[in-house]
């Protein structure tokens, strides 16, 4: 098959893909960039072009949507909608985490599904993917409205997951407290300790060291990784991030102790720039104990910091970038300023931050980009370390964890790279993470049969 015909039966794909799956325009999104990475692959190697291949991996194995009724602190009844995208199981349980924000919806839910496959896969740790999630928002609600809905919610998951079968985690709006809730519930409907059956939970009962950091630790080390090609180090480097919640907060810990120096953090009101450097522990108070703004980070802090309401992150000059909140916060206006800027390096701790337009832009400037399916993956990493310390009733420690956590992220460093190399895309690794990933979930795909 030559370049231009494996692009027209990828193009072919898409559109077809588009007609059946209409109103899913962030589903449209991550397909299309992983479709498009693809023709290359495509004409060098025939056997991952055959028929049936790319359309089965399109095609969620199952799709679970549901009902979620829960009642208020005041008796008022709300009914919530419950969803559970299980993609695929080649490479091991469906894995992936769940979202709890208003904004979730198939699409959104099947979007990050479909990034979950390639991004397991990348970490080489024998993990499906899916997703799942709710519209329901928790912002404002009390610790006892939060549990009666994880309650109702698991109430009808249950069903579906295991530690051998479909293994969540959490996301935006699910940390620690929705992981404790809805581990006991399903504990509960069981009557069965199936520690793997979730990761994420706290160390006290089978939660693995580091996972709260994972995924921002994994974000930093992937820069570092980026920029150690390119004869440079974070250490000394004036570093903007957005978001405020456990990626971003991680992913500002990371930095300080690499040397660099972390200017920001957001929320979808707005941001704070603090020329000291943002104090982790203020914010950690601020976001973590009292679950409150980050206008309120810059109230508190006094002359360095300022909040800036609505506004971008993205304006403020930095040497490295790191979106960390949700998908599409960085647009190509934003790559055009960070550009100006001089940026050097944008690493994703959320997943499709950055749009195609902005990736497109960054890459043609020289900038080193690392796709969220790479970059983010720490996250996902540490969660099968989790479920590979339930296996054994084991729990590591911090630094055990922490070292595998390194090589990890180095060897999808490594893999992307030279992928990218291989089919003549040196330096761009959403090319190489789209296709290496793809290459690992197709081999186990094509030796298991029509399935
Ligand atoms: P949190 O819920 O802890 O924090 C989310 C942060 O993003 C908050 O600051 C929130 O602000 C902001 N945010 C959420 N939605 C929007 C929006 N629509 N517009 C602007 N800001 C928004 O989530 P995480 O830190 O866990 O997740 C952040 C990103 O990282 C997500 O894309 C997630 O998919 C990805 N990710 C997470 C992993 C993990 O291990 N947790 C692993 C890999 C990727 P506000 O409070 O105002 O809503
Ligand atoms: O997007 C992600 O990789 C996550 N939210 C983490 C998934 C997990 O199973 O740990």
């Amino acid at each position: 098959m030559t370049l231009s015909s494996s692009k027209t039966r990828l193009a072919s794909l898409r559109t077809e893909l588009e007609r059946r799956n209409p109103a899913e325009p962030e589903f449209h999104q991550a397909s299309r960039e992983v479709l498009e990475s693809l023709a290359p692959l495509f004409a060098a190697r025939p056997e991952y072009a055959q028929p049936g291949l790319i359309e089965r991996l399109c095609e969620p194995e199952r799709q679970i949507i549901f009902r979620v009724p829960w009642q208020d602190d005041g008796g008022t009844v709300h009914v919530n909608r419950g969803f559970r995208v299980e993609f695929n199981s080649a490479l091991g349980p469906y894995k992936g985490g769940l979202r709890f924000h208003p904004s979730v919806n198939l699409g959104v839910v099947k979007f990050l599904g479909f990034e979950q496959i390639f991004k397991n896969a990348l970490t080489g740790l024998g993990i499906g993917g899916g997703k799942g999630g709710s519209d329901f928002d928790p912002r404002g609600r009390s610790d006892s409205e939060v549990m009666r809905f994880c309650q109702s919610f698991m109430m009808e998951l249950h069903r579906h997951i295991g530690e051998h079968t479909d293994v969540p985690a959490g996301d935006i709006g699910v940390g620690g407290r929705e992981i404790g809730y809805l581990f006991g519930q399903y504990r509960r409907i069981t009557n069965r300790w199936e520690a793997g059956v979730l990761t994420g939970k706290a160390e006290a009962w089978g939660g693995s060291a580091m996972r709260p950091q994972a995924t921002g630790y994994g974000s930093v080390l992937f820069a570092g990784e980026m920029l150690s090609r390119r004869g440079e180090e974070l250490a000394g480097q004036s570093a903007v991030v957005s978001g405020s919640g456990n990626v971003a907060v991680h992913t500002i810990e990371k930095l300080m102790r690499s040397g660099a120096h972390a200017l920001t953090c957001s929320d979808s009101e707005g941001y704070v720039v603090d020329e000291k450097g943002i104090d982790l522990e203020l914010l950690r108070q601020i976001k973590e104990v009292e679950r409150a703004r980050v206008s309120e980070y810059a109230e508190r802090r006094g002359a360095s910091a300022r909040y800036v309401p609505g506004g971008r992150v993205w304006d403020v000059p930095c040497d490295v970038a790191f979106p960390s909140a949700t998908q599409n916060e960085l647009d190509r206006q934003d790559a055009l300023t960070l550009v100006r800027n001089g940026v050097k390096a944008v690493s994703e701790g959320a997943n499709m931050p950055t749009t195609p337009e902005a990736v497109g832009i960054l890459q043609e400037a020289g900038v080193a980009f690392g796709p969220g399916k790479a970059a983010n993956a720490g996250g996902v990493a540490v969660s099968a370390l989790e479920m590979r310390q339930n296996a054994a009733r084991d729990s590591w420690t911090p630094e055990r964890v922490e070292d595998e956590l390194a090589q990890i992220m180095r060897d999808i460093h490594r893999v992307t790279y030279e992928t990218a190399e291989r089919y003549g895309a040196p330096g761009d690794y959403v090319t190489g993470a789209n296709i290496a990933g793809f290459e690992r979930v197709a081999d186990a795909m094509l030796a298991q049969g029509l399935i």
